[in-house]
């Protein structure tokens, strides 16, 4: 059987989660910043919007650089990775049921096998359209999509076209398309194992095909020789591997932004049948709970409590008020705006007594 493969990768991720919670900076260049505190613009761009990279400005710059580049239009943030990790959660879990097995690679990218679901290209193109109909319905969000007969050609396929962009590249096209590709464009070849093969003269995918293998032997090893000629050639049998979760999480805005323990512990108990719901179906224990705080000041904070393993989400929820009392206590005068419940150290498969199984 023939294999297909998907990956998929969202357009600059964060910044555009940011553009659909605020409408107002819609259409200006937008910069998504770690600020590391020491001083009001120390810190680094974790990444731009496609109008701000117009700009030169991309991710891992210093900000104080991004500044100098930005024009007046320019809006920074300051990045909320709870935010955006839950977005990404709810997409992943959207996206899942298109495929056979899906890989989550990174918090905005994953691999999707779908030789069996889909059979032919033509097939998993129409996939690819529902994927990025279903992510733009559901989340406002466009994302680019590679199709290869494996994951180094599905990753370097979705490169191409960038954003919104589907590319297509069949078995019979693999080698055309590597044919003329820079070697650091090769997906996996690293920036100093290119400098390397740069300096045997070889430039293009084409030239490390056809290198003598022992002179590559000798400079990389054998292995990683092998290795590298192989993803000159478009070869990679890697299989696309379900990766089980770390965590289960679920975000809430309150109705309005309260101090009240009993108004917001309702709206944490609201998302727990969410959370029961996922940890059944994953068949999963947890050790680890934790609270996400944000208040009117959209200041983060986490705190985490650590219990014995277990599936029971009613003792997830105690140690969730335990520690949201705990939050209320220690800052006073400030008001909650979201709340958010997470478990992880996760387990599967070893599933521990809850709580009802001793009443
Ligand atoms: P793309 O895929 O080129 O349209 O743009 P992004 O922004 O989605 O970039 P990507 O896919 O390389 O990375 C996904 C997210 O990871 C991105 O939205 C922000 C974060 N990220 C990427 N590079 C950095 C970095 O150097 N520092 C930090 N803190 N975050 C980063
Ligand atoms: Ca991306």
């Amino acid at each position: 059987m023939q294999r297909i493969i998907l990956h998929m990768d969202l357009d600059s991720f964060y910044a555009s989660i940011e553009e659909k919670r605020k409408p107002e900076i819609a259409g200006k260049p937008v910069v998504i910043c770690v600020f590391s505190g020491r001083t009001a613009d120390s810190g680094a761009v974790a990444t731009a919007n496609y109008k701000a990279r117009e700009l030169g400005i991309k991710s891992g710059m210093p900000i104080m650089l991004a500044r100098k580049r930005a024009n007046s239009e320019t809006v920074f943030l300051a990045y909320d990775i709870e935010f955006y990790r839950e977005v990404s959660d709810r997409i992943m879990d959207l996206i899942e049921t298109e495929c056979d097995i899906l890989e989550q690679a990174s918090i905005d990218e994953a691999y999707m096998d779908v030789s069996l679901k889909a059979g032919s290209f033509e097939n998993a193109a129409r996939i690819a359209e529902r994927i990025k109909e279903i992510i733009r319905e559901q989340e406002g969000l466009t994302c680019s999509i590679g199709i290869g007969p494996n994951k180094l050609i599905a990753k370097m396929a979705g490169k191409m076209k960038k954003p919104d962009g589907l590319t297509i590249v069949r078995e019979r096209e693999v080698a055309a398309f590597m044919e003329k590709m820079p070697i650091e464009k090769i997906h996996g070849i690293g920036k100093k194992t290119a400098e390397l093969l740069n300096d045997l003269d070889i430039k293009t995918a084409d030239d490390l095909a056809k290198s003598s293998l022992l002179i590559l032997e000798q400079r990389l090893g054998k292995n990683k020789a092998r290795l590298m000629q192989d993803k000159a050639r478009g070869i990679d049998d890697s299989p696309v591997e379900q990766r089980v979760a770390q965590q289960i999480s679920r975000m809430k805005t309150l109705a309005e932004d309260s101090d009240d323990i009993e108004t917001i512990y309702s709206t944490m108990r609201a998302m727990s049948p969410d959370i029961r719901k996922k940890i059944q179906k994953k068949q999963a224990t947890f050790r680890t709970v934790s609270i996400i705080t944000i208040d009117s000041k959209l200041e983060t904070q986490t705190r985490s409590e650590t219990i014995s393993q277990t599936d029971d989400v009613e003792l997830a929820m105690a140690a969730a008020r335990s520690l949201l009392s705990k939050w209320l206590d220690e800052n006073k005068g400030r008001k909650l705006r979201r709340v958010g419940i997470r478990v992880s150290n996760l387990e599967y498969g070893r599933k521990q007594k809850s709580l009802g199984d001793f009443l």
